[in-house]
């Protein structure tokens, strides 16, 4: 795969600083009272949907976890649909009927979050073969957690898209730790890319910490998808910096060393430094922060004053409706 060329780069750190900078000000929002439901944020892992993402097309199908607003946005739901959805607006991408756990924009090919475990490793698979039939070249994509792996639904994802020989990208982002669990204790074998073996699949692992690394590694697996040449199964080892959700507790089931030394392996720090010793211009990269700060703070506004659901549309897209 050819690098990535100077735009490729600006928008990559561009889709970072998106993540971290809206996902910063949900934190804030949810700490203020302004959000109804759980917030689980995704600081720390912005290289794993943005350097995924970079490859996928509007009808590609993503489909997502509990910790999704960078798969969201990596995706192509634009921030203010994001923010608006989290605070229960009628502006939000699934007219505030969602939250956090269900961002929904099938224009842009985001088939959801989801509060449930694992069946997104399904979903995905489903989409791979409709698309395999259909005789597309689109892909399937299921983003998850190490907390998903020994699930039923891991199993029966990667045996079927291999014996299909379906378009599915898996994508574990393995964080360490399901809510306080951690993976080590979760399991024997302390590796998911290895698992792939079991399924005659590929399996990678990659540093999820590192955009290019997952750029590169996701760009092969995804053009030989494309191609007919089947799944694979992608370990993307990284860290969450924040609780599990906001409002838990950071520190306690893991130490606040460990933290620290995550935090030094910062993704948007890393890039940054890359750039820079690429000839980037610290005020280039600033510049761009800046404007990202600007369209954050944008959506908030945006969301702050955007109606709430009207209550007499309570039962509309609950049923589908007769002859349609
Ligand atoms: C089927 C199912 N089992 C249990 C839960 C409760 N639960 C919510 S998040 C979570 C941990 C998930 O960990 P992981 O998949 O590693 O993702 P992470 O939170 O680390 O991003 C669990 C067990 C759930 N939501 N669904």
């Amino acid at each position: 795969m050819r690098p990535p060329d100077r735009e490729t780069l600006v928008s990559l750190y561009r889709q970072m600083l998106v993540i971290r900078r809206c996902e910063e000000q949900l934190a804030r929002s949810y700490q203020a009272g302004l959000i109804p439901g759980a917030c689980h944020t995704y600081v720390g892992q912005e290289a794993i949907a943005t350097g995924v993402c970079a490859h996928l097309r509007p009808d590609d199908a993503v489909f997502s976890t509990h910790r999704g607003h960078g798969h969201a946005l990596a995706k192509g739901v634009p921030p203010r649909q994001v923010v608006a959805e989290l605070y229960g607006r009628a502006t939000g991408c699934s007219q505030g009927r969602g939250g956090s756990m269900h961002l929904f924009s099938p224009e842009v090919g985001m088939m959801g979050t989801s509060g449930i475990v694992g069946p997104c490793i399904l979903q995905a698979t489903g989409a791979g073969y409709s698309f395999k039939l259909l005789k597309t070249d689109r892909l399937g994509v299921a983003f998850f957690g190490d907390g998903a792996v020994n699930n039923g639904a891991f199993h029966e994802g990667l045996n079927l898209a291999t014996i299909f020989n379906l378009p599915v990208l898996f994508v574990c982002e393995n964080n360490l730790y399901a809510t306080e669990v951690p993976f080590a204790y979760a399991s024997k074998n302390p590796e998911v890319a290895n698992r792939a073996a079991a399924y005659n699949l590929l399996g990678v692992a990659v540093d999820g910490n590192d955009v290019l690394a997952v750029y590169r590694v996701a760009g092969e697996a995804i053009a030989r998808a494309r191609k007919g040449g089947g799944p694979t199964l992608i370990e993307c080892r990284t860290y969450r910096t924040r609780a599990h959700a906001e409002g838990m507790r950071e520190a306690g089931y893991r130490t606040l060393e460990e933290i620290e030394s995550w935090k030094q392996r910062d993704p948007i720090a890393a890039f940054r430094k890359q750039l820079l010793a690429r000839g980037y211009r610290a005020g280039e990269l600033d510049k761009i922060d800046e404007e990202v700060k600007a369209q954050i703070q944008d959506a908030v506004e945006f969301a702050d004053q955007s109606p709430w659901p009207d209550p007499a549309t309570l039962m509309d897209h609950i049923y589908s409706s007769p002859g349609v």
